[in-house]
């Protein structure tokens, strides 16, 4: 096309897209936009995220950053649309955006997981884990004489299950592979299989590098995933509140607040627990608990059932747009020393 690229938030994009995409904003916006491989995926897809900044304070410091990632489980394609629509913004809207750029820099990073995004494109619609193999390692999976019984019983549950991969938001080093009352499973045939060890998948553990070696800047942890429409804050492991939990809820609900002046869209606030059911390994619990990032939220985007993962592409700009809102009212909250 003539304008360099084939995003149009019309649609669900590729993994090739949307990082063709971002090739084109770092080509296009060099002083603004630079484009960072933060690692791998399994299936050696290379993880890309954009830093967004224009450039030191006027006191010659890094400006305080905002992390949004999206695309940590493979269905979940409008928080990838959502992000690539808010890097359009910031990068090709600039000038509408100065005095926020002024103050913050912004770490954003479309999909976390492009080996699940891209296999629930063409394979599977409902893929929510990475597409590692940690099954092929263990010892049932071996044959010899005295284990055919287990040899026979392991392939047939990997034939007619879906035993590969790992749930990336279990997989996180912070309280990982505590089963609780809750939702993580340490069968690698489950849906929330927390992996054979904290940070087992390339993807997680690349993202958590990164973080932490930038953690000093880093003000804001968001996280985009779908659906139920909910702004959801530390702790996930436990139901005990943190410390500093009313400053956590007071920038929340100037979030929510300022998403429901969009489109009226009504978002839910609390912890996980209270809304859901408690998770350990989390990244929000990990971003607070072991990189120190005070504002750490999970955000569970539109809708809230009607069509679930299968949401419209024609709510891609709606939600972007107001959850665009709502970030930006929290922003300068989150940034200001
Ligand atoms: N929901 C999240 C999940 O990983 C969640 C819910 C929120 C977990 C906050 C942990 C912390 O299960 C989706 N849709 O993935
Ligand atoms: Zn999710």
């Amino acid at each position: 096309t003539t304008q360099g690229h084939s995003m149009t938030w019309k649609r669900y994009h590729r993994y090739g897209d949307i990082v063709r995409y971002l090739e084109y904003l770092a080509f296009r916006y060099p002083n603004m936009l630079e484009l960072i491989t933060i690692g791998h995926s399994y299936e050696g897809q290379p993880i890309k995220m954009a830093k967004v900044s224009t450039g030191l304070n006027k006191d010659g410091e890094r400006k305080p950053a905002i992390w949004i990632d999206a695309g940590m489980h493979g269905r979940e394609w409008i928080g990838s649309a959502v992000v690539t629509y808010i890097l359009s913004q910031l990068v090709e809207r600039n000038s509408t955006y100065s005095k926020l750029l002024d103050n913050s820099d912004w770490m954003i990073l479309p999909v976390v997981n492009p080996d699940g995004y891209e296999y629930s494109h063409i394979s599977d619609r409902f893929w929510r884990k990475t597409r590692s193999n940690h099954v092929e390692s263990q010892e049932d999976s071996r044959y010899t004489p005295s284990n055919l019984l287990q040899f026979v019983t392991h392939y047939t549950r990997w034939f007619w299950t879906k035993c590969e991969g790992v749930d990336p938001n279990r997989n996180f080093a912070y309280h990982w592979g505590e089963e609780k009352e809750g939702r993580a499973s340490s069968d690698p045939c489950h849906e929330t299989y927390s992996g054979p060890f904290a940070f087992s998948e390339p993807e997680t553990k690349a993202m958590a590098d990164y973080i932490l070696a930038n953690k000093q800047h880093i003000r804001m942890y968001l996280t985009l995933h779908s659906y139920s429409q909910m702004w959801l804050l530390p702790w996930s492991h436990t139901r005990t509140k943190p410390s500093d939990y009313s400053d956590m809820i007071n920038v929340a609900k100037k979030a929510i607040n300022a998403i429901a002046k969009v489109h009226g869209t009504h978002y839910q606030l609390g912890p996980v627990t209270d809304l859901m059911y408690p998770i350990s390994g989390s990244s929000d619990d990990w971003a607070k608990g072991v990189a120190g990032i005070k504002y750490a939220y999970t955000v569970e985007l539109r809708d809230r059932g009607t069509y679930g993962f299968l949401l419209p592409a024609t709510q891609i700009v709606p939600t972007a747009r107001e959850i665009w809102a709502g970030i930006r009212a929290i922003a300068r909250l989150v940034t200001c020393n």
